[in-house]
């Protein structure tokens, strides 16, 4: 059998973090997801124990602050200790929420089987199996207020560096950073190619919250995201990867969906309504649809209503939106929408526009001359095309009609469009 290696690679836990935006619409709502962190962490560990897998790795940003709450501290600790009853190590480094400084003066003594990456140069460990050597790990932890600005937090760290610390040779090397790669050039970038060719088998990133690899088919860099959304932003199943590295075979990572609650947006058509309690059905028919695809308990989710409708001068109303809002959350306990966005078109009557008489009326009166003579306008679009020397499409002749009725409405619309905003 080839020899591999399975390991969870988590990172952005942000234990702590206070959903500030949140408790000013709905205190209940940030309580809710203020125990939405420490469940996501727990299924973490039960995750890795459950699934047996050879280590954890946690790539920063464990807390959300640096100086966290004795309740977030603990909890925290506390899985770290049933990691450690069930022979499972955890490599860690920390992150710009989470500096070096407040784990070596405050959070207290890791237990055994944790390590964390030092700050001030790189750091490098074995993982053994059966005492011999799996896999050598690389890392450095979130830079601190003396470090160079312009240091490259991944220097230093490859399969040879990893070799050389460690003493021994081993099938696999992975390395471990906090970093902004070449997505936030402010938080200790590094340049992904580089990465890659420093011979480690994977890297295992923490800082940008949404989940990511280099290649699907072969992941060698990889951000595992956050493992709950904290807020609309970060929208979407969160959660951490399970990493499978094999002798000779690609890589591969399966995404573990951990958040209970998942932030969603959601455009909903609203064109086919006849009465507002048709708009709110379609708004909790679209709601169920996206919460069975979400992988989660409960749904906070933003809602922007769009389409053409009669209805419009009724949506417009700051008053009918509020108590349509406050209806959906009524509804179903565990949906909460946090905004109702108006965003449909009134339906406009073509004859009204041709009797206003004003520029639409103009177009409106050119088209329908167009539409009676399809010769004239074929002729005419040949020889638009001959000036560029190439030939009328077929189907063009074909349906010139359909596109003749296309073209009027969306120079409607966006006449339309260009008086409403
Ligand atoms: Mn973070």
């Amino acid at each position: 059998m080839k020899t591999r290696v399975t390991f969870i690679h988590a990172a952005d836990l942000h234990l702590g973090a206070p959903f500030r935006g949140l408790r000013a619409l709905s205190p209940a709502w940030a309580d809710r997801l203020l125990t939405a962190i420490p469940e996501a962490y727990d299924r973490l560990i039960d995750t890795a124990i459950d699934h047996d897998v050879d280590f954890v790795i946690m790539a920063g940003d464990m807390f959300d602050m640096a100086e966290p709450s004795y309740a977030d501290y603990a909890h925290f600790f506390d899985g770290l200790h049933r990691l450690e009853s069930a022979h499972i190590p955890v490599y860690m480094c920390a992150g710009n929420h989470d500096p070096y400084v407040s784990w070596r003066n405050d959070f207290g003594d890791l237990p055994d089987n944790a390590y964390m990456f030092p700050a001030d140069r790189p750091g490098f460990i074995t993982y053994e199996r059966h005492g011999r050597p799996l896999v050598l790990l690389g890392g450095r932890s979130y830079f601190n207020q003396s470090t160079p600005v312009d240091e490259d937090i991944a220097r230093g760290i490859s399969r040879v560096a990893a070799e050389r610390a460690c003493g021994v040779h081993a099938p696999f090397s992975v390395g471990v950073l906090h970093t902004g790669l070449d997505l936030d050039p402010k938080k200790a970038p590094t340049d992904p190619h580089q990465l890659r060719a420093t011979n480690m088998d994977y890297w295992a990133l923490g800082h940008i919250h949404k989940r990511q690899v280099d290649d699907p088919h072969d992941p060698h860099v990889a951000f595992s995201g956050c493992i709950q959304g904290r807020d609309i932003k970060e929208t979407g199943a969160r959660g951490c990867y399970e990493v499978t590295l094999t002798q000779d075979a690609p890589n591969m990572v399966n995404f573990i969906s951990l958040a209970s609650v998942v932030w969603q947006k959601t455009n909903v058509d609203v064109s086919h309504c006849g009465t507002l309690a048709e708009v709110h059905d379609a708004i909790m028919g679209d709601l169920f649809r996206l919460n069975g695809k979400a992988q989660c308990e409960d749904m906070v989710e933003r809602v922007t209503l769009t389409g053409k409708t009669d209805l419009h001068h009724l949506l417009r109303q700051p008053e009918i939106i509020d108590d349509m809002r406050r209806k959906i959350n009524n509804g179903y306990p565990s949906f909460f929408c946090d905004a109702l966005i108006d965003n449909t078109r009134p339906n406009i009557s073509k004859k009204s526009l041709k009797n206003e008489g004003l520029f639409p009326a103009t177009l409106l009166r050119q088209s329908s001359g167009e539409r009676d003579d399809p010769e004239g306008s074929i002729t005419w679009l040949q020889d638009r095309f001959l000036e560029e020397e190439l030939s009328l499409p077929r189907s063009y002749e074909r349906n010139i009609e359909t596109m003749q009725r296309r073209a009027e409405t969306i120079v409607l619309d966006l006449l339309e469009g260009g008086d409403d905003r």
